[in-house]
């Protein structure tokens, strides 16, 4: 197979583009593709200074590598969950990813900086890890942000993962969630930094073969809390789509953006947005989830 754009031997073939590329001209693809997003969805402009969420895994590493690699002045965060010997792994592949390209690298400890361990609060409050993990990164995606005076925070979401996400939302008709499922989430309050997802309408292989082209270290297993999660099996079932009509994934989440989501828009409930009395951050309620979650381990 030849590539599509200078007829030298392929070593990838993306059949949802029914176009096949060498390594030199899939960067170019890939380069572009982000560029691409970056631009057309608005997410931000060089010269902002913008925060990258990273866990070592493919996606994040990518989206790190190729926004360095394209001048936009960028933070990496890295939040250990306390996840055992997988948080001790990825923390070591993103700060030596870090030192090997001098770049910034924000680290948090949810253990030793708030003293919260995922697992005894699960056990406590018979919530799943997962529900507990994502009321932590959430709040300090914006706290580091806002703190840090960054315009955008942004995740290595790809296309899989927004596929499967709006799979999910529409089995179920998640109103709420279908009207803010988008590459975008804009600030809706001065202590609410930007979230942006420039990964998009990249694939996981996508990633992953940017990662492998670029020689690019990265954790290869799963959060051992993402085994039996739904959007695993969301994925399985869009990727048999994909193997019978090449393109669904992408035409599934792009029309969605395109001709759906706009029906949902006058379902968004309208918050009382209001300032955590412990900690200043945007919450609904008097005190903010993060905090309550720092209170009840100090009982633990
Ligand atoms: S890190 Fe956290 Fe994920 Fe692990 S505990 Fe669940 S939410 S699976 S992206
Ligand atoms: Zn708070």
């Amino acid at each position: 197979m030849r590539c599509r754009r200078c007829k030298e031997k392929a070593v990838i073939y993306l059949e949802r583009h029914n176009a096949a590329f060498c390594e030199n001209c899939f960067m170019h693809y890939y380069y572009n593709q982000v560029d691409k997003n970056i631009k057309k969805e608005r997410m931000f402009k060089k010269g902002e200074k913008i925060l990258i969420v990273v866990s070592g895994g493919k996606d994040s590493m990518a989206l790190w590598d190729v926004l360095y690699k394209n001048g936009y002045d960028v933070t990496a965060m890295y939040i250990n969950l306390g996840i055992g010997e997988y948080s001790d792994r990825s923390q070591e592949i993103v700060e030596d990813f870090a030192n090997e390209k001098k770049l910034p690298l924000i680290i948090k400890n949810i253990k030793k900086e708030y003293g919260l361990e995922i697992h005894k609060l699960s056990k406590k409050l018979k919530r799943s890890p997962c529900s507990i993990c994502g009321t932590i990164k959430r709040y300090l995606f914006n706290k580091v942000a806002l703190d840090g005076g960054f315009t955008a925070v942004a995740t290595g979401h790809n296309l899989d993962d927004e596929a499967a996400t709006l799979l999910g939302n529409t089995l179920s008709w998640q109103e709420g969630y279908l009207a803010r499922q988008a590459p975008v989430l804009p600030s809706t309050h001065p202590k609410l930094v930007k979230k942006v997802k420039p990964l998009f309408t990249l694939t996981e292989r996508e990633n992953l073969s940017y990662i492998l082209f670029n020689e690019i270290k990265f954790i290869h297993e799963e959060c051992p809390h993402a085994v039996g999660a739904s959007s695993i099996l969301y994925k399985e079932v869009l990727n048999r789509l994909e193997e019978e009509s090449p393109g669904t994934k992408q035409r599934f989440l792009i029309n969605f953006l395109e001709k759906g989501r706009k029906h949902f828009q006058d379902v968004k409930e309208k918050l009382d947005l209001k300032e955590c009395k412990i900690c200043g951050q945007v919450t609904t309620t008097e005190i903010c989830s993060f905090c309550r979650l720092v209170e009840i381990s100090k009982e633990l």
